[in-house]
């Protein structure tokens, strides 16, 4: 069994590293032991020189030049890793937008009243997104405007005339020129996706610069997709506001049924959350004290931010949840659920429920969810839950006594209405009077995953805790959310200890105009990872209000721990925003030079935005702060006195 020190290797997590032991102990396989089985991993593999996109392949390429230097086509590394690399990005924005496109039907469906499951919350939003769209909203009924909206949002998918109206409308105008120049503007969401299946192919797009254009470009149709998520399920399911809440294992209550909502969509979980009251008392009648519902990775943020709901835990630790033995039922939808619940659940006596017809798990409980049905089919999860419950009551639990106050929930329209406390006419004015000051340096937002390759966490925890104590306003969402939530940096209590003292200011002031009776909480909770679209608002708010261009801001962005596809696809479109980009694993093109140099420095002089690459959190946490410290100065602000500045200035 793995001793103390050696878990700390796998997790910063206390809770999950008692899991971690428990699972040791009952011969359980976790992520972990599968990362250890699975040494030493490909070293072609690692810098992007394999390739399979053909039958005569595989193919890879010696790094050191001892090897072949080309595929059988004559595919170069340079050539391979583009090609890698395009993909990834389709695949990142085929998910995200499959997700926009199925709450994009829906609201079709309740703008023709298919559906009574669903309603227009946020009419005020939808009002507000179809006028960005040019969709007249003048003595209009809401679902007429609705109508429209879906329409246009599903007319977004496809080839047309006009380019992606998600991604033209979403951005300021000096970056919609500079995308246009460099012809990064999508014209169809699905199109760009396709187009990128097409390039890669065998014997098609064989220059790297122009294969990572390409690459860019799907990355700002997923930029779209995102945006159109977050929109609609706005619209759908109510603009987040700040809710008390908790997070980690902790929040599993022995003698509850629980049940952990898991996966992406709020479709589906936000219909579950709102019904788990009237099954309470079937709960009761089965001997539980009520149902206790919890959120896991993005799920888990699409329903603590609209309803304060408590997340369980996050990303590479979502095995551990099962591993409590408390858990009655896993419900997941789409993305980021590791096959491997199926048999942690099998012997820990939950029940994985999976509910979409594209995202099948051998040995789950398959419940076919659709709009028309969600009622029925909720209740049907409810009901597998508290018979799950009967089955496992007496059996014995083990809840890590660990959970972390949280404050989470600050979406865009929040942050303005909190600021509009300080200044009702110019909302931005003391954001922006703040970073001209210095009182806050910059803007940093954490997101993506937790890596199994990284101690869970521990790459979040120690750039956050630098750059907080530099006055960096940090903006976190996703599985970053996640990570940060569960270490306390959500919790108001410890806004003073982690901030820097002009931070520190900025958020207590914030705080108690707003009549919070003390600061708001040293991270900022933005949402899941489509959400990432709420920090291109605020960056592309704040640019308006400059007059200046998004490349020219403070701001970076950080995928400490990525994993998935879709944060390589958000990274993309960060770097296409204009944003110096941290990534905190090894990305799959490092085996090509030249790629490595056009996204760590030639797209500088592109988008104004780039890679940064480094495994090591502490000089990582440097390089964003000189990136933030390059900004002020070409804003001509003043940069921090030595003393607060880092090795990396
Ligand atoms: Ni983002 Fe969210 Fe988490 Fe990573 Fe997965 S849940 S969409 S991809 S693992 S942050
Ligand atoms: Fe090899 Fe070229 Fe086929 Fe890739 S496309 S597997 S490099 S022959």
């Amino acid at each position: 069994m793995a001793d103390g020190k050696d878990l700390r290797s796998k997790s910063m997590d206390p809770a999950v590293r008692e899991m971690i032991g428990k699972a040791a102990t009952l011969e359980i396989k976790t992520v972990w032991d599968r990362y250890e089985a699975m040494q030493p991993q490909c070293g072609f593999g690692d810098a992007g020189l394999c390739c399979r996109h053909c039958l005569q392949g595989p193919c890879r390429i010696d790094p050191f030049g001892e090897g072949p230097s080309e595929g059988i086509c004559g595919a170069t590394a340079d050539t391979m890793v583009a090609r890698g690399l395009d993909r990834a990005i389709a695949a990142g924005t085929a998910a995200h937008s499959g997700h926009a496109k199925h709450l994009a039907h829906t609201l079709l469906k309740v703008a023709k009243g298919q559906t009574g499951a669903y309603s227009i919350k946020e009419p005020e939003k939808l009002r507000a997104v179809a006028t960005r769209m040019s969709i007249p909203v003048e003595g209009r009924p809401d679902n007429d405007i609705a109508l429209d909206l879906a329409n246009a949002a599903l007319a977004d998918f496809h080839q047309k005339d006009t380019p992606v109206l998600w991604a033209a409308t979403v951005v300021n105008p000096q970056r919609a020129k500079v995308l246009t120049d460099l012809g990064l503007v999508p014209e169809g969401i699905d199109h760009e996706i396709s187009e990128i299946m097409h390039r890669t192919l065998y014997g098609v797009d064989a220059d790297p610069v122009n294969l990572l254009l390409g690459g860019m470009r799907c990355a700002v149709a997923d930029l779209a997709g995102c945006y159109m998520a977050t929109d609609l399920a706005d619209i759908l399911f109510g603009i987040p506001k700040p809710r008390v809440t908790e997070a980690n294992l902790g929040t599993l209550k022995k003698g509850a049924v629980n049940i952990a909502l898991h996966g992406h969509n709020p479709l589906l979980s936000d219909i579950l959350v709102t019904r788990a009251d009237s099954r309470n008392e079937a709960a009761i009648a089965a001997g539980a004290s009520g149902i206790n519902i919890v959120g896991i990775c993005c799920t888990g943020n699409e329903i603590m931010m609209r309803h304060g709901i408590p997340a369980c835990t996050h990303s590479v630790s979502q095995e551990m949840a099962i591993v409590t033995g408390a858990l009655d039922a896993m419900v997941v939808d789409y993305q980021c659920i590791m096959p491997s619940v199926a048999s942690v659940a099998e012997c820990m006596g939950t029940t994985l429920i999976t509910t979409m017809e594209i995202g099948k798990i051998p040995g789950a409980t398959h419940i076919p969810f659709t709009e028309e049905t969600a009622e029925e089919k909720a209740d049907e999860i409810f009901d597998i839950a508290i018979a799950n419950f009967r089955r496992r009551k007496n059996k014995s639990v083990d809840i890590p006594n660990i959970k972390t106050p949280v404050v989470a929930g600050f979406s865009v329209e929040t942050i303005i209405a909190a600021l509009s406390k300080l200044d009702a006419k110019e909302p931005l004015k003391p954001l922006v009077d703040n970073i001209v000051a210095g009182n806050i340096r910059g803007v940093c937002l954490f997101a993506g995953c937790n890596n199994v390759k990284v101690p869970q966490d521990s790459n979040f925890i120690v750039m956050a805790r630098k750059l907080l104590k530099a006055n960096v306003l940090v903006l976190a969402t996703g599985c970053g959310a996640g990570a940060l939530m569960r270490h306390g940096f959500m919790d108001p209590a410890n806004t003073d200890q982690l901030c820097g003292d002009g931070l520190r200011a900025v958020l207590r002031a914030v705080g108690e105009a707003n009549g919070l009776g003390g600061p708001l909480p040293p991270v900022l909770h933005m949402g899941s990872c489509v959400d990432n679209s709420r920090a291109v608002a605020l960056t592309v708010a704040v640019a308006n209000y400059l007059g200046v261009d998004t490349d020219k801001l403070p701001v970076v962005a950080s995928a400490a721990e990525a994993v998935s596809e879709k944060a390589v696809s958000i990274g993309a479109y960060a770097v296409a925003a204009g944003l110096p980009t941290h990534v905190g694993v090894m990305l799959p093109v490092l085996g090509g030079p030249l790629v490595t140099q056009v996204l760590t420095e030639t797209v500088k002089g592109l988008t104004g935005g780039y890679f940064i690459v480094d495994l090591d959190p502490e000089s990582a946490a440097d390089k964003l702060l000189a990136a933030i410290d390059e900004r002020r100065a070409g804003l001509g602000l003043q940069l921090p006195p030595v003393s607060q500045t880092t090795g990396a200035r």
